[in-house]
């Protein structure tokens, strides 16, 4: 049996860009459901990574092919699905988006994988060999724990920058109304952190990348975390809610274990947005200290931020960007808000008929779908476009990356200044990298359509 593994990319992102091979790192979701797959099966698996790999869906040998879909990329899944099914082939698809909504996706597939995949995948495929393929599976795993570790050696090593990514956590206990985590995957499930710290001492070189979400929010687990992979001696980045820097002695932990960088969600410094956000936990007057706690523990910051949810007008931009510069984040990113569907925000904004389009195409964060409250749809996409330029021209990048207390470390000084040299690349082709700038929003207004409501 031939089982073909497919990570398709998307319609409008394309792989042309700089993040199509400098930037990568391997993704977890393909090595993971090979290591899933019964040995006992003895199939022959395929990895496609559709950013690095060609896929040719009328062409591709295969028994079954399971395609894992993320929210921009499901119209193009679902193309995919159509060929590869009037073959013959059984499509299987899961991941995000058909965890959020899986009414749309049974119509696309022979069947589909709701919600994390530990136990029904390989169920699935036995029933597959049995001739019982059942159209949904859904049961959830109690654990993390215990499961074969991911099959990295089926990825294309040499297209991505780093090999070495892992997991110890899934989900997150906040309930923040734009994030799809707690629509798709309420319940937080953590791995023991020594067979975490195991798995990365099994890996080559001396760097890491943690994909979790939001490790930080059960601050116990996280320093159990952190005591474990400090004796390694191994620098990594990962991801953590703002907070973290509340907690000194976690804090302290984190710098020992080899943390050099994090990627954490500022999202907005307006009181209103983070309302409608529902992170009325964040407190914008101390996040410049909390980001100099960051540095002086020698951990670069990459501030994300999200624009165009109520109470953001114009002159956000502006503002965000005096912050940007004050607080010199390392690597700053800007989102335009997307209102994913499944989560509260979706639901907020179908309700106020908003939506612009449910082409799922354009759901990307860096299209407008929805009509903007305090300002236009073309102030909203212009103002993103603007501020990318203002924060990564080469003057900005020498303040930014030159006041941070983490350049201080000469190994991090080289990669933040080569990833904001990529950056800075980025900024000034992002209008082409969106070539069409969804004409929906600036040309038709809020269409008026209702989504079927899902049972999630
Ligand atoms: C690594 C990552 C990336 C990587 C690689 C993405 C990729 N396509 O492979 C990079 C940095 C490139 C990236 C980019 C983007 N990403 Co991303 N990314 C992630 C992240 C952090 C981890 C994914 C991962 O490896 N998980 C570990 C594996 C083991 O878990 P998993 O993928 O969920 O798979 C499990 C189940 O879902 C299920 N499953 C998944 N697929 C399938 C398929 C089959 C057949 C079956 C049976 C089961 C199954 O089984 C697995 C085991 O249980 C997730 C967040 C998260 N924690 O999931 C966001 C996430 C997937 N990304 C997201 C988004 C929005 C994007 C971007 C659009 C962001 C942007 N504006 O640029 C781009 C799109 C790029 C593209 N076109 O692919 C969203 C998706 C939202 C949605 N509604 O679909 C997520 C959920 C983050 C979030 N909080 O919003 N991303
Ligand atoms: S945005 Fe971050 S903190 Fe909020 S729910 Fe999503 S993962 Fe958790």
């Amino acid at each position: 049996m031939k089982i073909v593994l497919l990570s398709p990319q998307s319609d409008r992102y394309g792989r042309d860009g700089v993040f199509g091979q400098a930037l990568r790192y391997a993704p977890l979701t393909l090595s993971t459901l090979a290591s899933l797959v019964p040995p006992e099966l003895n199939a022959e698996i395929c990895c496609i990574d559709e950013w690095c790999d060609s896929f040719d869906p009328h062409t591709i040998e295969a028994d079954l092919v399971g395609i894992t879909t993320i929210t921009p990329n499901a119209p193009k899944v679902y193309r995919y699905s159509q060929i590869l099914r009037n073959r013959g082939i059984v499509v299987v698809l899961g991941g995000p988006h058909i965890t959020l909504l899986p009414s749309e996706a049974e119509q696309h597939a022979s069947a589909i994988v709701v919600g994390y995949a530990e136990i029904t995948w390989p169920r699935l495929l036995h029933d597959f060999v049995a001739h019982k393929l059942q159209k949904r599976y859904d049961l959830q795993p109690l654990s993390i724990d215990g499961f074969p570790r991911p099959r990295r050696d089926l990825l294309n090593e040499k297209a991505y920058t780093i090999m070495n990514v892992v997991q110890a956590t899934r989900g997150c206990v906040y309930r923040c109304t734009f994030c799809v985590v707690p629509s798709a995957w309420p319940k937080q499930l953590a791995r023991d952190p020594d067979d975490v710290a195991k798995e990365v001492s099994e890996m080559k070189g001396k760097t890491f990348v943690l994909i979790d979400l939001s490790p930080s929010s059960d601050e116990l687990y996280f320093g159990r975390l952190c005591d474990a992979f400090a004796p390694l001696k191994k620098y990594w980045g990962g991801l953590a809610t703002i907070n973290i820097t509340d907690n000194r002695t976690l804090m302290k932990k984190l710098e020992r274990s080899g943390c050099k960088g994090l990627l954490v969600g500022i999202e907005s410094r307006n009181p209103q947005t983070l309302k409608t956000m529902g992170k009325t936990w964040h407190k914008p007057d101390d996040y410049l200290e909390r980001i100099k706690i960051l540095h002086d523990h020698g951990i670069a910051v990459n501030g994300c931020f999200v624009f165009g949810m109520d109470g953001d007008d114009e002159s956000v931009f502006d503002r965000t960007l005096e912050f940007v510069m004050k607080a010199n984040i390392d690597l700053p990113r800007f989102a335009i808000a997307t209102p994913f569907p499944g989560t509260p925000f979706y639901r907020m904004l179908e309700k106020q008929k908003r939506l612009y389009t449910r082409d799922w195409s354009f759901y990307s964060g860096q299209n407008v779908v929805f009509e903007p409250k305090d300002m236009t749809a073309r102030q909203l996409y212009e103002g993103v476009q603007r501020i990318w330029k203002e924060a990564y021209k080469p003057t900005s990048i020498f303040r930014r990356v030159g006041g941070s207390l983490a350049s201080w470390n000469p190994v991090l000084l080289a990669t933040s200044v080569a990833t904001n040299i990529a950056y800075n690349y980025y900024a000034r082709m992002y209008p082409s990298f969106m070539p069409i700038p969804c004409e929906f929003a600036f040309e038709k207004g809020p269409q008026p359509f209702e989504i079927e409501r899902e049972a999630i």
